[in-house]
């Protein structure tokens, strides 16, 4: 068994073998843990689950926020072969959800955060779920994790799993219908450390990552999990809401040197009150996914932090980011070009791949293909076509083999016989001084596409008739003529996904309530 293929719980023992032992794994307000601690505690939590009957390929729910309690529940449950199964944990996270992930996946067992253990428990217990807090087991008793790990202390060999075992499965959430339990494979936690942690980003074991994104999305499982174990790096985890002031507060106190966050916040962070007084200068890197960052907002990061920020496009579905700017080759704006180990395919919509330069949807191959989605066949056919994965985002590659995202597929508006691209026009309203953020979806009226911006000004106030015509005025002067919303409805926020990606069918649901 090698750690590239194995079980990936031995990643922390080669890091041990490399006398990474007394080297900080985790940083943040819960306290430094290292490496040989971080070994301990998750050879004791393998131990815990057996001997509460956990078994090899089950699943166990992480209903966990950031924090090394996380790191512990994972790991331990790959140590013995079984699947850690991250589910999303926010404010808006009830017992409904829950009970599903539990229904879906056949949880034998689930780790849950303290502070929600008294509401989500009962739910999990219904569907016969062995449920352990992640702190003091409180009022009511029952399982916690810290005396598991004290009681349970001893070596622990890793499960030898195959390359083809289950490692892991994340919840992605679709546009529409349940969330969808997305498989992956032991072998395919090496293609995205090695290829875009190692070779497009040239992390190393010096590295300290700080993530905005949560572990129990792909994006932030693989920044402040997958990368550090994999190269001996140190995991800054923050529980709570990534507030903008909070990150940048953050970034001076326990330095960083690798920040992975979303256009969202890059955007925030500059016009916090806390940027010019916080010192930023630990950070080498700055990384972005989960949307495209729009050039204003890259150049205004620049402008704070003095770093260029490399922007990439990944999914759930392959694990990570494959197609991604590097610090050789960067064009602001654009996703870059393919990782390396990793082919992409532009496919026309009638068919048949563009060669050269052109625009279609994109398709990629590589090694960290998820295996399936858990109990639909359907969509899973309709999305891996062989070696292939079918990305449903339509992209542009220009003549150096940059690639441009254009929108979703689903997305593109045909208006007046002319396809329109929503995210062209909420770049250019964003340009805009008093716009914050805009979402543009497509409307019917009349049996007629209809252009629509949501739109959230800095200064809510500001929203007028008057500032609608002006919006459509900006557009029409930046954009080919057909190209601006015909209606303009100014909203106090935009719904998000997790990553804060623009939920647009909420927008366009908004529309037909
Ligand atoms: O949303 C994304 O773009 C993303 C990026 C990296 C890893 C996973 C995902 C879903």
């Amino acid at each position: 068994m090698t750690a590239d293929h194995g079980n990936l719980s031995a990643l922390v023992d080669r890091n041990l073998e490399a006398g990474l032992g007394d080297k900080a794994a985790l940083l943040g307000p819960q306290g430094t843990v290292g490496y040989a601690e971080l070994h301990r505690r998750m050879c004791a939590m393998g131990r815990a689950l057996r001997a509460l009957g956990v078994e090899r390929e089950q699943r166990v729910l992480l209903v966990l926020d950031d924090s090394p309690a996380f790191f512990t529940a994972f790991l331990g449950a790959a140590r013995i072969g079984a699947v850690p199964v991250p589910v999303p944990l926010t404010s808006r996270t009830g017992p409904e959800q829950i009970r599903f992930y539990a229904a879906d996946s056949y949880a034998r067992a689930a780790v849950v955060e303290a502070d929600r253990y008294e509401e989500l428990a009962p739910a999990l217990r219904e569907t016969g779920v062995t449920v352990i807090s992640s702190g003091p087991s409180g009022p009511t008793g029952g399982l916690c994790l810290p005396d598991l790990v004290q009681a349970h202390d001893g070596a622990l060999d890793p499960a030898a799993t195959h390359p083809e075992d289950p490692a892991l499965w994340l919840y992605s959430s679709g546009s529409t219908g349940n969330p969808k339990g997305v498989v992956h494979l032991q072998r395919d936690i090496a293609p995205v450390c090695r290829r875009y942690a190692g070779e497009v980003l040239g992390l190393t074991r010096d590295d300290v990552h700080l993530s905005t994104t949560k572990l129990f999305h792909a994006y932030g499982l693989g920044n402040s999990l997958l990368f550090p174990l994999w190269s001996g790096a140190a995991s800054v985890l923050l529980p709570g809401f990534p507030a903008p002031h909070l990150v940048l507060e953050s970034i001076e106190r326990l330095r960083p040197t690798v920040l992975f966050s979303v256009p969202a916040l890059y955007n925030a962070m500059p016009r916090s009150p806390e940027a010019g007084r916080r010192d930023l200068g630990s950070l080498r890197l700055c990384v972005s996914a989960a949307e495209t960052l729009p050039v204003h907002v890259w150049q205004r990061w620049r402008d704070l932090s003095g770093l260029e920020v490399l922007d990439g496009v990944g999914s759930t579905e392959m694990l990570h980011v494959y197609c991604s700017n590097s610090p050789r080759a960067l064009r602001p704006g654009s996703s870059g070009k393919a990782v390396p180990g990793y082919r992409i395919r532009l496919v026309r919509p009638e068919g048949g791949e563009v060669e050269g330069p052109g625009s279609g949807e994109m398709y990629v191959q590589g090694g960290s293909m998820m295996d399936r989605y858990w109990h639909q066949a359907d969509r899973t056919r309709s999305v891996l076509h062989g070696t292939w994965y079918r990305t449903g985002d339509r992209y542009r590659r220009d003549e150096d083999g940059y690639y441009w995202f254009e929108g979703r597929a689903d997305d593109m508006l045909k208006v007046s016989g002319l396809w329109v691209a929503p995210t062209e026009i909420e770049t250019v309203l964003q340009q805009h001084p008093e716009v914050a953020e805009a979402g543009v979806v497509g409307v019917d009226t009349d049996r007629l596409t209809r252009i629509k911006a949501f739109v959230v000004l800095h200064h809510a106030e500001q929203g007028s008739e008057d500032l609608a015509r002006r919006l459509r005025q900006w557009c029409k002067q930046r954009l080919s003529s057909h190209q601006f919303p015909h209606l303009v409805e100014f909203v106090a926020a935009l719904p998000r996904t997790a990553t804060g990606k623009i939920q647009r069918f909420a927008l366009r649901a908004r529309e037909d309530a």
